[in-house]
């Protein structure tokens, strides 16, 4: 990991990712590409792992350093960040306090009550749910959660929306890019592209950075799942570029560097389109492979699509990056009711 030699890490995953070929998959899409997954949804033994514990990594040594005795978080109601940061806060014996937004038009009877808010609950995290819509930035509530924590003589330590925003967040996604080399050097093959699912940014900015150095930054292809595009392209570049320099990367982060496809995020941000939920049963039935309805079936979508499309030169070796995420099906329970 010498891109990350000089920033300490404490571990919260099992080590590297399993790369696993998706034989089904490719040959269901007609055999032109071959397509692989990393599989950062199985990363850990906590709280059933994802892309946050990742980041969570090099975030953890600062909120140690910093005496802190209650992490503060913020996201949607189906929040997989948020139950990721219980899970570190149990771990460690510490607090946690949730500010859980209503980022998603869904009127589940249980939306609520399943998935990723019961397991926050179940870690014993203070989870409060409040009225604010979608935003990937930083919130008013996310403040007064932290005020709220000091006023009752706590240290709080505040790791906003997905961990982008905080000054390490970017660095889990540089070791991804790390880890994957040696993997490749390894199986004695090459990835062309990798798509991941973007919403806050830090997954794919880290990434950026870490691809940099071997000149493939530009082939993260990120599927946008906020609907909030330009807001998030800024978001990912700018958290690419901070991070290119924290760790002190030679190579300056172009506009071409950062590639998102806004085309799949369609109805809105945690709704998925009849094709997102398509996608999410083909790699179901062909793979035995789970995605969820918010980030994971959107990417799956794009990168279905942009196959169909021809996007990517026949031959070429596609990474999907499988983030995690699962836990939120149990929320569209009516909407999977028939598989
Ligand atoms: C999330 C994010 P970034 O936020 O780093 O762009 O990652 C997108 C992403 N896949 C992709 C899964 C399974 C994710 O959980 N989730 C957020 C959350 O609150 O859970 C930060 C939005």
């Amino acid at each position: 990991m010498t891109l990350l030699k000089n920033f300490e890490r404490y571990p919260l995953t099992f080590g590297p990712t399993p790369v696993e070929p998706l034989q089904r998959l490719s040959e269901a899409l007609g055999g032109k590409v071959e397509i692989w997954a990393k599989r950062e949804d199985c990363n850990s033994g906590l709280a059933l792992g994802g892309n946050k514990l990742r980041k969570l990594e090099y975030i953890v040594p600062d909120a140690i350093a910093a005496g802190a005795d209650t992490l503060v978080s913020i996201g949607g109601v189906q929040s997989n960040h948020t139950r990721l940061v219980a899970a570190v806060a149990a771990k460690l014996g510490m607090g946690c306090r949730l500010v859980q937004e209503s980022w998603v038009p869904v009127d589940d009877a249980v939306y609520d009550r399943v998935g990723n808010i019961l397991l926050s609950r179940l870690m014993g995290a203070d989870s409060r749910i409040v009225d604010d819509g979608f935003d990937i930035g930083i919130r008013d509530s996310w403040k007064e959660a932290m005020q709220e924590v000091r006023e009752a003589g706590g240290v709080p330590y505040g790791i906003p929306a997905g961990a982008s925003e905080h000054k390490f967040g970017g660095l889990g996604y540089v070791g991804f890019a790390e880890e994957l080399r040696a993997q490749e050097a390894q199986l004695g093959l090459g990835f062309d592209y990798i798509v991941v699912c973007v919403v806050t940014g830090s997954t794919q900015a880290g990434m950026i950075a870490g691809f940099k150095a071997d000149g493939r930054a530009g082939r993260v292809i990120g599927i946008d799942a906020s609907a909030t595009i330009d807001q998030t392209r800024k978001q990912v570049a700018r958290i690419a570029r901070n991070t290119a320099a924290l760790i002190g990367l030679e190579q300056e982060i172009t506009d071409e560097d950062v590639h998102i496809n806004p085309d799949y995020a369609y109805p809105a941000y945690g709704v998925p389109s009849a094709e997102t939920s398509a996608a999410m049963r083909l790699a179901a039935r062909a793979e035995g492979m789970i995605t969820d309805p918010v980030y994971e079936g959107k990417s799956m979508q794009g990168m279905i699509d942009l196959i169909e499309k021809d996007f990517f030169p026949v031959g070429s070796r596609i990474l999907y990056a499988h983030l995690g995420g699962v836990p939120a099906i149990n929320a569209y329970s009516y909407r999977y009711r028939k598989g």
